[in-house]
């Protein structure tokens, strides 16, 4: 008996997805959480944030799909089967769509946008030093599918950008850190620092005091992977102190951002919801299907995670 797909998303409608999967495979049956109907027909689960204990509940699960890059609201259930394979979302259209969001970040802080929008509300007439793209070093944390086009990108402009992974890493003539020691090179030689990185045990709260610290005075920092990379308070005390300028931040700890925080109405701060590289069905329906297809005509799968490392 052919399997059922169930969609589950605390975000976004099945209205926007069916259409797209059922055009797209027909033969593929679509349930959509909380209508689960037999546990036992379902073989596929595509979801973002599921309820912790929903995916073991389903006892002839074969294949999990993230509805996002980043996996760590699928490894965050204590339940988890973890015999049951998870492959996350890999959509150059996304790819691109976060580059995007990186390459506007970085140039409205190369180009002192913050301060002129500042000096216009003042009615201030004031110009600013302005450095070429070759004077200004740009750092992202991840190497990976979303770091690694940012970085392409920011370097075709003329930035002088490095990036930093885990494992050594060479791509396209970019310049690449790796490890602890890595991470401390490209520190000190990063004005403006992005993050990329998918959240894991060791990434968790890396945008810390101790990372601002070795930052160069008035750097500023971007935060478009996770809101638990980043510690608040310190980067609140960093602010205060000057010692970084400003940031741009895409996620938070608690999303929606709750009304009353204080990066709400920070002067340095800006704040997006959580829009860096939104997943658009049109784009990453035909690539969780071809996974389906894959699977089952036993072909490897592609971006398949590892839950030991956690991304
Ligand atoms: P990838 O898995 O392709 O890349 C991850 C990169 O991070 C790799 O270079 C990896 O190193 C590096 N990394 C992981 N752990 C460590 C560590 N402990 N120390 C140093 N480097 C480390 O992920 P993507 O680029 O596709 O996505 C990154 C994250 O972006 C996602 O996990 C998600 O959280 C976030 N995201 C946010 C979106 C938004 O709208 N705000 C949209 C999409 C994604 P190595 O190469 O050695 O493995
Ligand atoms: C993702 C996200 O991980 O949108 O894809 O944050």
């Amino acid at each position: 008996m052919a399997m059922a797909l169930l969609f589950r998303s605390s975000v976004d409608s099945e209205a926007r997805w069916k259409p797209q999967l059922n055009q797209l495979m027909p033969g593929l049956e679509v349930r959509v959480w909380p209508g689960v109907g037999d546990p036992a027909d379902i073989g596929y689960a595509l979801v973002w944030r599921p309820e912790p204990g929903l995916l073991a509940s389903l006892p002839n699960l074969k294949l999990i799909l993230s509805l996002g890059a980043g996996v760590d609201h699928i490894l965050c259930d204590p339940h988890l089967p973890h015999h049951v394979p998870i492959v996350r979302l890999v959509d150059p259209y996304m790819t691109a769509a976060m580059s995007e969001y990186v390459v506007l970040q970085v140039l409205r802080l190369h180009r002192h946008d913050l301060d002129y929008r500042a000096q216009q509300s003042e009615g201030i007439w004031r110009e600013l030093e302005q450095k070429n793209a070759t004077e200004r070093s740009v750092g992202i944390l991840g190497f990976g599918a979303l770091g690694q086009d940012a970085g392409r990108k920011l370097k075709g402009l003329g930035f002088d950008v490095a990036l930093w992974s885990r494992s050594e890493k060479r791509a396209d003539g970019l310049l690449g850190y790796a490890g602890g020691a890595g991470l401390e090179a490209l520190l000190r030689r990063s004005e403006i620092v992005v993050c990329l990185l998918p959240l894991t045990a060791e990434t968790e709260g890396i945008l810390s005091r101790r990372t601002f610290a070795r930052l160069p005075r008035g750097a500023v920092v971007v935060n478009a992977a996770r809101g638990r990379h980043l510690v608040e308070q310190d980067l609140l005390a960093a602010l205060a102190s000057g010692h970084v300028s400003a940031a741009v931040l895409d996620v938070f700890r608690d999303e929606p951002l709750p009304s009353g925080h204080p990066f709400w109405r920070h002067p340095h701060i800006v704040v997006t919801p959580h829009i860096a590289a939104a997943t658009n069905p049109s784009t990453a329906a035909p690539i969780i299907l071809d996974t389906i297809r894959r699977f089952e005509e036993g072909r490897p799968l592609l971006n398949r995670v590892d839950p030991a490392r956690g991304y």
